[in-house]
């Protein structure tokens, strides 16, 4: 199943079956009986039933999507909008006549699927669905092809530069260290998105009359009832974890601004003010890993350079996968299908337009999985193929279930499963497979350990944001004149971020520069993830009899961590998410303190420094 669309969380699966009528209509059986009250075999011979189809319908969107994804073409658009529509039509069905039987007392699993079923969208009207499902289509692809194209140069005869893609203006980001030219590709490529601003405030309308027919107050409310609580108290959950984080994050921010500082100037960067966007690395300030060269402790290193090893080895694209699948093996899964190397997508095509944002893929339910990315060797690929195959490894697992229950526990444990992973990349987890000669003394832990903030501290406040956002749009306190206006008013207030340029007026659409904004997919999941994956990584190093600090575990090798994670990923959704969690971790609330943990060293070493840069600071010019 495709983890990254929002057709997962709103559409468990598609069925078949078109309804060419303009409305739903109940089928012949279920009107005549419509009077009558519905027995439990009545329930159980529909939820077979709408299980199959589901899952028929859904698997051919999946497979138009992966096309139209990978070949980014009217044609390939409006057939994957055709398969999609065919879903939600299918899906609106089911959710309207799930609700027949919800006074019954059902077996638990059964209870549990009528539930999952009534996590879509429903739009009676044809002409409503066709419009959400090519809009959807035509936003995803209209991001997919979006490039940044320089202005001719002034003298006479120059040659005009080439369109820039999205993957080359995130370089200049991360690389380069001059202001104007970061400034130029930041505004670059936030000036594409404009073009579907009306496309979105379309579906954005669309959407919601979907979610009022699903008794949600709106699309961003239905979106958090998903969580197996009542969507206000799910709200409170986002914000009583984001307090938790935001000490430590408020002292990385004081520490990369007074960096920045001596970097840029002090007229660059205000003293206490947000930090400009187009100086953190990142072409959405999600994360600041790449100004850890700015950054860096005096006097310490980010032991080796994982990035510069790997261009220097000419790592492929499939080198880099087979690490990440080594490291899945080791923990005792298995190894990925022949199907998968012969059929994923892991370089970016010289000769036509794909999505690149990396995404992971099942496509028949059972071993068919894939991923779709445009990998270079770089030390956040690396991250992001182990963070794939954590979707890839989650959905092998939950295979064995029935097709409603193969999904994440919640989003954030499918987002999470990769990072988890990932977090057991530490540099004698390197040095063990080769790819880094010295292991760095321990004396030198803040190093990697700054860099890994970067990384996840720096995200926090940004993944917040993102459907903070969303909620406001769905729930109609921002109109699309003020899209841009509540966008940076959230990025100050949270992540303590600035436009680079006064807004757009009430043109721009830099929320939809970010492509889950684009392709309308769900962003507290990373949030929770983000949470999750430091709650894995502790109980995972426990499980495995690792007493050290948290940021030297690796569970590399480790069977019985591997065990536990397995056993938890085979549960797929079948029960409420808190139980899965107490399968690896003994706990039922998301809780970030496994991060605070994680991350306690590099606190009191940031709080010492902030003290001390604060006094230099005063001397800045
Ligand atoms: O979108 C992703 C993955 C695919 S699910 C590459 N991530 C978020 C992002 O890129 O914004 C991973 C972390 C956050
Ligand atoms: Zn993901």
């Amino acid at each position: 199943m495709l983890q990254i669309r929002p057709g997962v969380a709103l559409i468990p699966a598609l069925i078949a079956g078109l309804f060419a009528g303009a409305a739903f209509a109940l089928p012949a059986v279920a009107a005549t009986r419509a009077a009558a009250k519905p027995t439990v075999a009545e329930a159980e011979r529909f939820i077979l039933d709408a299980e199959q189809r589901l899952e028929r319908l859904g698997l051919d969107a999946q497979r138009a999507e992966w096309v139209a994804e990978n070949f980014i073409t009217l044609d390939t658009e409006t057939m994957t909008a055709q398969s999609n529509e065919q879903f939600l039509t299918l899906s609106g069905e089911v959710a309207l006549q799930a609700r027949r039987f919800k006074d019954l007392k059902l077996p638990q699993a059964s209870a549990r699927k009528l539930l999952l079923m009534q996590r879509t969208l429903m739009l009676p009207e044809a002409a409503d669905r066709s419009s959400y499902a090519r809009l959807a289509a035509g936003m995803t692809g209209a991001y997919g092809k979006a490039k940044y194209c320089p202005p001719a140069p002034a003298a006479a005869g120059a040659a005009r530069p080439a369109c820039m893609p999205l993957g080359e203006l995130e370089k200049v980001l991360a690389t380069s260290r001059d202001p104007a030219r970061l400034k130029e590709v930041w505004l670059g490529w936030h000036a594409q998105s404009p073009s579907y601003k009306q496309d979105y405030a379309k579906y954005v309308a669309v959407s919601n009359k979907g979610a009022r027919a699903m008794g949600a107050l709106d699309t961003g409310a239905l979106w958090r009832s998903f969580y197996d609580m009542p969507p206000e108290a799910f709200s409170a959950e986002m914000e009583r974890l984001w307090q938790q984080v935001k000490p430590l994050y408020d002292s990385l921010h004081t520490y990369t601004r007074y960096k920045l500082r001596q970097a840029y100037g002090a007229a660059a960067v205000p003293a206490d003010g947000p930090i400009p966007a187009h100086l953190l690395g990142n072409m959405w300030a999600q994360s600041w890993d790449n100004l850890y060269p700015l950054l860096k402790p005096a006097g310490l290193e980010k032991s080796e350079d994982l990035t510069a090893l790997l261009e220097e080895r000419k790592t492929s694209a499939v080198d880099m996968t087979r690490y990440a699948e080594g490291f899945y093996t080791s923990l005792g899964m298995r190894a990925l299908p022949a199907t998968f190397w012969e059929r994923s997508l892991l370089t970016k095509p010289r000769d036509r337009d794909v999505v690149c944002h990396a995404s992971a893929w099942d496509l028949d339910g059972k071993d068919d999985v894939r991923v779709k990315m445009c990998i270079t060797p770089t030390a956040e690929d690396f991250r992001v193929i182990h963070h794939e195959l954590g979707h890839l490894y989650y959905d092998l697992a939950y295979n064995v279930q029935p097709p409603l229950f193969r999904n994440g526990a919640n989003d954030g444990f499918h987002e999470a499963i990769g990072d988890t992973v990932a977090l057991s990349i530490t540099p004698a987890y390197l040095k063990r497979v080769g790819l880094m000669k010295n292991e760095p003394d321990p004396s030198q832990d803040i190093g990697p350990l700054l860099y890994t903030a970067l990384q996840k501290v720096a995200f926090m406040p940004f993944a917040y944001k993102v459907d903070k956002w969303r909620w406001q749009v769905y729930g109609g306190q921002v109109q699309p004149a003020d899209y841009d206006k509540a966008w940076w008013a959230l990025t100050e207030q949270y992540q303590g971020v600035a436009r680079p340029a006064p807004i757009d007026g009430e043109r721009g659409f830099d929320a939809g520069a970010k492509f889950h904004v684009a392709s309308d997919t769900p962003y507290a999941r990373y949030f929770l993830a983000h949470v999750l994956q430091f709650q894995f990584h502790r109980a995972l190093c426990r499980e495995a009899g690792d007493t050290g600090p948290l940021y030297r575990c690796s569970i590399y090798g480790n069977k019985q961590a591997g065990a536990r994670f397995q056993q938890m990923l085979a549960m797929g959704t079948s029960k409420p998410w808190p139980e899965a969690l107490k399968a690896v971790t003994g706990e039922e609330r998301m809780d970030a303190t496994a991060m605070l943990d994680y991350f306690a060293p590099l606190k009191a070493w940031l709080d010492a420094q902030n003290r001390q840069l604060a006094v230099t600071d005063s001397a800045l010019k």
